[in-house]
């Protein structure tokens, strides 16, 4: 099982990991400032949970994954600054408490811990190609909104992207039948939480 099988055996759920009318709105211009911030600062704390779990992912890595997920690490640091300059220009609180959903989704992700290597990995994928292919859908960005969309679809990101799939290839092609549905387990849940993520962004607009 390849990544690539993952994408192709759960197209729907794919979809609505990757398309959302959030993202319409971010293309469109039609997405009401206030819930955009909103979103923006729950991102923020889920980044923050994202780099601990990959502090962890990186802990167990192989040899070979050490300088992927180092570099991944470093990237993220680097985007806590960049939020926290975004919250600084809008005026925005960053120590909000996190919504349900996005709750959740980082207490999956530290589940993790205790699901085999293969299968972490490719959370860790499918999370960071999912964020990537949902902004690539909504470009160019309506002006308000082109400083994120263009932010999040750089050429480094798709290659770090290409990277992780690329390991989670490796690691998956090494695993046992087990850890590989351990590991299909975990993309059905990152689609999932994905889109729940979206959706919390749209509630009460
Ligand atoms: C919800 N998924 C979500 N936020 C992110 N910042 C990423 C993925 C990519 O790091």
């Amino acid at each position: 099982m390849r990544p690539r099988d993952l994408l192709a055996r759960h197209q729907e759920l794919w979809r609505g990991a990757t398309r959302h009318p959030f993202l319409d709105g971010v293309r469109e211009g039609t997405l009401p400032r206030r819930a955009f911030e909103r979103w923006l600062v729950q991102d923020y704390l889920f980044v923050r949970e994202g780099l601990a779990f990959q502090a962890r992912l990186l802990a167990r890595a192989p040899r070979r994954d050490q300088r992927l997920l180092i570099g991944g690490l470093v990237a993220l640091e680097e985007e806590l600054g960049w939020f926290e300059e975004q919250a600084r220009r809008r005026n925005l609180d960053l120590d909000a408490r996190p919504h349900p959903a996005n709750a959740a989704y980082c207490g999956f992700l530290a589940g993790l811990e205790g699901e085999p290597y293969a299968a972490a990995l490719a959370a860790l994928w499918a999370l960071e190609r999912a964020y990537l292919e949902a902004w690539r859908g909504a470009a160019p960005g309506h002006p308000e909104y082109r400083e994120f969309v263009e932010h999040w679809t750089t050429p480094e990101f798709a290659d770090y992207v290409s990277g992780l799939e690329g390991a989670a290839e490796a690691a998956l092609g090494e695993a046992g039948e087990g850890a590989r549905g351990r590991a299909e387990e975990a993309f059905v849940g990152v689609a999932r939480f994905e889109r729940g993520f979206w959706e919390m962004a749209l509630e009460g607009t």
